[in-house]
């Protein structure tokens, strides 16, 4: 029997529908309304069920989503289809993404288009383009304080040389990434400057309050995510002679959820980028979606009804398009951005693997992969439609936020464990050869995270400013066997720009007073074309390491166990200094493919026995599909050479 309630709110809202709406033939929409609105339905009663504007609001949310279907490309209505058809289409080992800012990768939009034969020369077919909505002039966290979610930033041209590069894209076969940055605003945003006019209907868009009684309320279990640059999580603002809660930067205005006009205005916001040509929506600090009094503000239950209800409004207007959820939170709480289905993701398709990401960086500094091992078993399983991004670096800073019970759990102390990481990575640790910044250090808990480039964290700046030849080719080595990693495991490997070619800390950021603060914008580089284009030139870092990563990316496409279908299983054995995982097919239909990773500056030893009969390793010829080499074996015993990794398959 069908669901009463919603299906008569379901005819009351038809009938009260603007005629644009109603008059136009719209099956296909109507046949995903229908099949989505009790979902739709119930979440909204969730969250907002109390309101006594209730049915206008339903009405107003179901009047934006047939607008954007409206307003829909064939184009893309064509691949919604198709997707829809082939509906685990991103979970094959196909797609390489990269993350890159437009002007610091090439200038603008335009240019970004010219450089996409690199990219594609490279084997990128995902492009993650980091936000480039208006933002005010000065200040603007890297483009995460928008004052205008509907247009792009003059700085990287116009909507339309967006439509065109993502139409120049879709020929090629390639995707594209965009950011919405759903939990705040820019306080120069036209929301945030009529609120500050007085005007309540705006007011009510943010969390605003007339004196410190709440604000003290909320501050006694909120931590601060800039304590350096913007401490406290809350700002006065004394045109409107009210406080106004900003947890990121001070200028950085938090949505009020609570308010169904800010959901609505939301879904409308990206559903126009998913009809601008996004095959992808970043969701931006998705884990801060919902505030409340005695709590951390962070991973909230109603959070995750709010992104579960923003799927399925996407899944009527532009069912092909995927969320990422960037929530980089606590291992299980990351993974329930996923939506707590046993098999579909309710929410985000795809969720950034800080965890995974912040242990392989420990594995780095300690060349030894106890936690990395134990804090992987400690990552949920993925739900079966949905997959990681994994990676290594982002425009962002490291946050050391493995679990304190796993790192007791292998031997280490937490406190003195990060602070060891902290020191190895700033260089402070003697005999370091990194060169990262401190970043967001709280004096009042101790914590601090790391701001870098992949190159400089690696040590490969200082190498090449020491000409150690030496620690250059150990450099080479730690990029590639992290990148080893990510392409091989499970899920989506996002490459950040310029790490293709070795690009160390770029520290023009200090001459700018809107950046000059913050010290993530080392490792937000602008890409220097003549010393990439060394990337053609025999012997140079950047040739070694191109060329590597291209091949690396070639063979990753080719190898179909690599796809993600918790088809990966974890090996230990007694070398702590290795990290081994196999990947099997789940219905035995391709050779599985045995990954062994050496984290140590020594060659180490893998006793094949050690593997169990797990794909009989021991038994035939190894061959590493990186190289096509037959790997060293010594007395039935595989060597690893320090920093090397290996593909490794039985040649019967
Ligand atoms: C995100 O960051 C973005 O990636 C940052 O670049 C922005 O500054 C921030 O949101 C505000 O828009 O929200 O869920 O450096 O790891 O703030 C996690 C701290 C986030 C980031 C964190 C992150």
């Amino acid at each position: 029997m069908y669901e009463q309630v919603s299906h008569s709110l379901l005819n009351q809202i038809l009938e009260e529908i603007k005629p644009e709406i109603s008059k136009r033939n719209l099956l296909r929409f109507y046949t995903r309304l229908g099949a989505n609105f009790y979902a739709i339905h119930s979440l909204f009663t969730q969250l907002y069920g109390e309101r006594k504007d209730f049915l206008e609001q339903m009405v107003r949310l179901v009047e934006v989503l047939a607008t954007r279907y409206i307003e829909r490309s064939a184009d893309l209505e064509a691949l919604d289809i198709e997707r829809e058809h082939d509906h685990n289409w991103f979970l094959a080992q196909n797609w390489v993404a990269m993350a890159l800012y437009a002007d610091g990768f090439a200038g603008d939009l335009q240019g970004l288009q010219h450089r996409c034969a690199y990219l594609q020369e490279l084997g990128i077919n995902m492009l993650h383009i980091m936000p480039m909505m208006k933002c005010p002039e000065g200040a603007s966290d890297g483009g995460y304080a928008v004052c205008d979610f509907l247009d792009i930033d003059a700085r990287y041209g116009t909507l339309s040389d967006l439509q065109t590069l993502t139409a120049h894209l879709r020929k090629r076969k390639m995707l594209v990434a965009l950011d919405v940055v759903v939990n705040h605003t820019s306080d120069q945003h036209e929301w945030a400057v009529k609120a500050k006019q007085g005007d309540k209907q705006y007011q009510d868009y943010y969390y605003t309050f007339p004196d410190r009684d709440i604000p003290d309320m909320f501050e006694e279990t909120m931590p601060e995510v800039f304590p350096e640059n913007a401490p406290g999580n809350f700002t006065f603002d004394t045109s409107m002679n009210r406080w106004v809660m900003t947890v990121f930067n001070n200028y950085q205005w938090d949505l009020d959820y609570s308010n169904p006009a800010v959901f609505i205005e939301m879904a409308d916001i990206i559903l126009f980028w998913a009809n601008m040509g996004a095959d992808i929506v970043r969701l931006d600090a998705v884990a801060f979606l919902w505030k409340k009094i005695g709590t951390t503000c962070q991973n909230e239950r109603e959070a995750h009804l709010i992104l579960q209800l923003m799927k399925d409004c996407c899944q009527v207007t532009a069912p092909g398009v995927l969320f990422i959820a960037e929530a980089i939170v606590a291992p299980v709480e990351i993974s329930k951005y996923f939506g707590e289905d046993a098999v579909i993701a309710k929410e985000c398709e795809i969720a950034y693997n800080a965890s995974f990401m912040a242990l392989l960086w420990d594995a780095v500094a300690t060349k030894n992969t106890k936690l990395l091992s134990q804090g992987i078993k400690s990552i949920p399983n993925k739900l079966d439609r949905a997959t990681w991004l994994n990676y290594i670096r982002c425009h962002d800073d490291i946050g050391l936020g493995f679990d304190d019970a796993d790192i007791i759990n292998v031997g280490y102390e937490p406190y003195p464990h990060r602070k060891f990481l902290i020191d190895y990575y700033t260089g402070v640790y003697e005999g370091s050869p990194a060169r990262g910044q401190p970043f967001a250090r709280n004096d009042k808990t101790g914590d601090a995270r790391i701001s870098g480039s992949l190159a400089s964290l690696v040590g490969l700046e200082y190498a090449l400013e020491s000409n150690d030849e030496e620690l250059i080719e150990q450099s080479i080595k730690l990029i590639l066997l992290l990148h080893s990693i990510i392409m091989s495991f499970g899920g989506i490997p996002l490459l950040y720009y310029g790490d293709e070619i070795g690009t160390v800390n770029d520290c023009s950021f200090m001459q700018d007073e809107n950046k000059a603060n913050d010290n993530r914008w080392l490792n937000r580089p602008r890409i220097d074309w003549q010393k990439a284009d060394l990337h053609k030139q025999h012997g140079s870092v950047e040739q070694k390491l191109f060329d590597s990563l291209q091949r690396m990316i070639a063979v990753r496409k080719s190898v179909p166990v690599f796809a993600d279908f918790n088809n990966r299983e974890l090996i230990d054995t007694d070398n702590e200094h290795l990290f081994i995982f196999i990947r099997n097919h789940f219905n035995q239909q391709y050779e599985p493919v045995l990954v062994v990773c050496n984290f140590d500056n020594r060659p180490q030893m893998l006793n094949l026995s050690e593997l169990g009969n797990r794909g009989l390793f021991e038994l035939g010829q190894l061959r590493d599909l990186a190289t096509g080499e037959s790997p060293a074996l010594f007395k039935d015993q595989l060597v690893i050479p320090p920093y090397r990794y290996y593909w490794l398959t039985v040649q019967p």
